[in-house]
């Protein structure tokens, strides 16, 4: 053990004791002062597999079925699935186009709300085996499932709950057992899933069909068949950020009050196995600042999802061939989602043919290029850290991510200050939590020294996983980030400074 070590590790583990965590959910007692339950709400972590989905920063949708050949966005469930034929379909080539695009983990729409099966399922007759697709021997969703084993990328099942063409919709407990069933067949015979997609869409309007719908028995399921699968949407293990135009909130809390119902939910589950009641979050609505957390009967981790798609439709169609979102517009949507503490999910439809067109490829090319380049180099390094407060300093620029920056004793602010003598230009600032911690960072500011004064470049309020802010180039060779407030002692894995020639 060096000396740096011997000094460090003793610190580390103090602050190791203080920062002892409570799991993915807390209770309140009803004698708790706000004070205690922000205390409580510093110590909220993710639970492994949410952990293991917020890293993977992006995944892609693939959405694909009988609208990709009748042209619509939504079917009604009596479409002719004779015409479902595509001719060249090459499931290696959309998982290999997307993980060429950093994308880690993909989705399969197996099912949408027409109902139609994209595998073939033993219990409907509304699926793959009753097209000219390989003569009826065809299954999708194996091709994809298969495709990311050899590539090595996630797999992930999208299986609608709105079923338009089930007669037994409407009818809860058949359609119920239906469901399970078909998820029992996802879930069984394609190998390992690591995310399943409950969509919460349902257009049968006021005098439409009422279906109530299971979830607690399609958890359980999910947990005893893929038990590392996270359940996204109408689930416990992730949020809808509550757009689809790709951007996220500006404070986005990974921490979030939950109800006295939900509390018996979670009671009732064990605790590795949260259930949180699905609720729809409105994009603009605060949902875990100080205020929010005021009374609250219990707090969880429910993290952020935000889905957008390439195209402005979410099926392939013809005539969007010109609309495919540039590398540039996906830059910014890299910003505004995974930028802003959420996971970029984007949406890659496959054509008629089966294949994700030219259009979609080189957009997606460029996009990679983009951001490779401009994160290729924290312009940091090199540059000398000094914190009064801090523990383990440098951390923050070694770029190893593998230990963590935070504060000595009880302190929840703190002035971190880079210098050198060879002044960078830049107009990008990344900032990380160390989130397996919780996330604490209130509110920041980024300075510069100019003239001997120091001058605002930019502020933000949560950080969270990832956090990107862009600003107009400032050249410097003295800069600090002050952490105004925080909710318990401030942790970070990095902060980094980048210069691209693309953000506004
Ligand atoms: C929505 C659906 O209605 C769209 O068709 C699409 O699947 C999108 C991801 O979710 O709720």
């Amino acid at each position: 053990m060096s000396f740096f070590n011997k000094l460090i590790f003793p610190l580390l583990l103090l602050a190791g004791a203080a920062h002892a965590q409570n799991g993915s959910f807390t209770t309140i007692s009803p004698g708790d002062k706000e004070a205690d339950i922000i205390y409580k709400a510093a110590r909220v972590t993710p639970s492994p597999r949410q952990l293991r989905w917020q890293q993977l920063e992006l995944t892609a949708f693939f959405h694909f079925g009988i609208n990709t050949f009748t042209n619509k966005e939504w079917g009604d469930g009596k479409e002719d699935i004779s015409k479902f034929n595509p001719t060249e379909l090459n499931a290696e080539q959309w998982v290999k186009t997307v993980k060429d695009a950093g994308i880690k983990q993909v989705i399969i729409t197996a099912k949408h709300h027409d109902g139609f099966c994209l595998w073939p399922s033993r219990f409907t007759e509304h699926s793959i085996k009753n097209t000219p697709y390989k003569n009826g021997k065809g299954d999708i969703v194996k091709e994809v499932a298969n495709a990311c084993k050899k590539y090595g990328v996630g797999f992930g099942v999208y299986l609608s709950p709105w079923d338009r063409n089930s007669a037994y919709y409407g009818d809860s407990v058949k359609y119920n057992t239906y469901f399970e069933n078909q998820l029992t067949e996802l879930l069984n015979n394609y190998g390992k899933v690591d995310e399943v997609w409950f969509d919460g869409a349902n257009g049968e309007g006021p005098n439409g069909k009422k279906q109530v719908y299971d979830f607690n028995s399609w958890y359980k399921l999910i947990r005893k068949l893929q038990p590392q699968a996270v359940i996204a949407i109408q689930g416990p293990d992730v949020r809808w950020v509550g757009t689809e135009t790709g951007k996220g909130r500006l404070t986005e809390w990974s921490v979030l009050p939950v109800d006295e119902q939900q509390q018996k939910k979670i009671a009732d589950a064990s605790q590795k196995d949260v259930m949180v009641k699905p609720v729809v979050y409105k994009a603009g609505e605060d949902l875990g600042s100080r205020d929010r957390l005021k009374g609250a009967k219990g707090l969880v981790w429910y993290p952020a999802e935000t889905d957008v798609s390439i195209r402005p439709g979410w099926f392939y169609h013809p005539a969007e061939d010109v609309k495919v979102k540039t590398g540039k517009e996906l830059l910014n949507i890299y910003f505004t989602s995974v930028g802003r503490n959420s996971l970029l999910l984007l949406n890659i439809p496959p054509d008629t043919r089966g294949l994700i067109s030219d259009s979609d490829v080189k957009e997606l090319k460029d996009w990679t290029q983009l951001r490779e380049s401009l994160f290729k180099n924290n312009l940091l390094k090199g540059f000398t850290v000094g914190c009064q407060n801090g523990i383990n300093n440098n951390a923050l620029v070694n770029g190893q991510g593998s230990s963590f920056w935070t504060t000595k004793g009880t302190d929840s602010t703190a002035v971190i200050e880079f210098d050198s003598a060879v002044p960078v230009s830049f107009n990008v600032l990344q900032l990380q939590e160390d989130i397996t911690k919780g996330q604490r960072i209130e509110k920041f500011s980024l300075q510069y020294l100019q003239d001997d004064k120091w001058t605002e470049i930019t502020s933000g309020t949560t950080v969270g996983y990832k956090r990107l802010l862009n600003f107009n180039p400032v050249t410097a060779g003295k800069v600090r980030l002050v952490i105004e407030s925080s909710r318990f002692n401030p942790t970070l894995v990095s902060v980094g400074l980048f210069k691209s020639d693309f953000m506004p």
